[in-house]
């Protein structure tokens, strides 16, 4: 049997690179700095953006893209906020690309935006793969998840800058200790920025603004 073999992943993630280098160059070009929120469902991204929206208010005019499978729910949130605001629909995808926020740099006026976030599908697998144009690839898992979940899914914290343990108000009552996930994320990357916080109590919240923009 004669087998012709075909790599379809390397030639869609080499394709993916270019359009997040065009998309860096737009982005360094109008002197916004952009932030790709990654981690699993319901780990707390969306509510770590809307307070770094408020906190930053008035400093920084912030934006945001929301990537979800349906973004309208979080997208609303973060319009309420008062940020500039592009759904992402990825529909049965689980994860952004570049094309798509290439797209959706075209929909803003970035003469107009200090930062951006991105938030991506909540998921701690797919998003590794693809970088964005972003400065700064942040993770976010929660307490909830179980404290073995970044020695788990080690990739995602290979690839990120910073990683955020959060919901750490709660950490007890589920039996997790949040300073072994911080130190799971610092032996599987050892330049990964590692804060814990909680959106609820605010503990951590300064830490996490300075990981934005100190
Ligand atoms: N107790 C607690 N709940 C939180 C915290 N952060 C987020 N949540 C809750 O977790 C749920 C999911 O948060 P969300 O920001 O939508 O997560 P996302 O799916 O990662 O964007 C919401 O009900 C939040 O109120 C936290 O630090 N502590
Ligand atoms: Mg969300």
């Amino acid at each position: 049997m004669h087998f012709t073999e075909v790599t379809i992943g390397a030639d869609l993630i080499q394709k993916n690179e270019e359009l997040a280098l065009r998309n860096r160059e737009l982005l360094d070009n109008h002197d916004v700095r952009a932030f790709s929120i990654m981690g699993a469902i319901g780990s707390g991204k969306t509510m770590l953006i809307e307070h770094a929206i408020e906190r930053l208010e008035g400093q920084y005019k912030c934006a945001v893209f929301a990537g979800d499978v349906i973004a309208r729910y979080d997208a609303q949130r973060f319009e309420k906020k008062g940020a500039l605001t592009v759904p992402l629909n990825t529909g049965k995808e689980c994860h952004l690309d570049a094309h798509m926020v290439g797209h959706a740099l075209e929909k803003i006026n970035l003469h107009n935006i200090d930062l951006l976030f991105i938030e991506n599908v909540g998921n701690l697998i797919c998003p590794s793969d693809f970088v964005l144009g972003e400065h700064k690839r942040i993770v976010v898992v929660s307490v909830t998840e179980g404290d073995d979940t970044i020695a788990k899914h080690p990739m995602i914290f290979r690839i990120s800058d910073a990683a955020v343990v959060n919901k750490i108000d709660i950490a007890q009552f589920v039996d997790a200790d949040p300073d072994k996930m911080i130190g799971d994320a610092r032996r599987i990357n050892p330049r990964i920025e590692a804060i814990k916080t909680s959106c609820k109590t605010g503990e951590g919240l300064d830490a996490w603004i300075t990981l934005l923009v100190g």
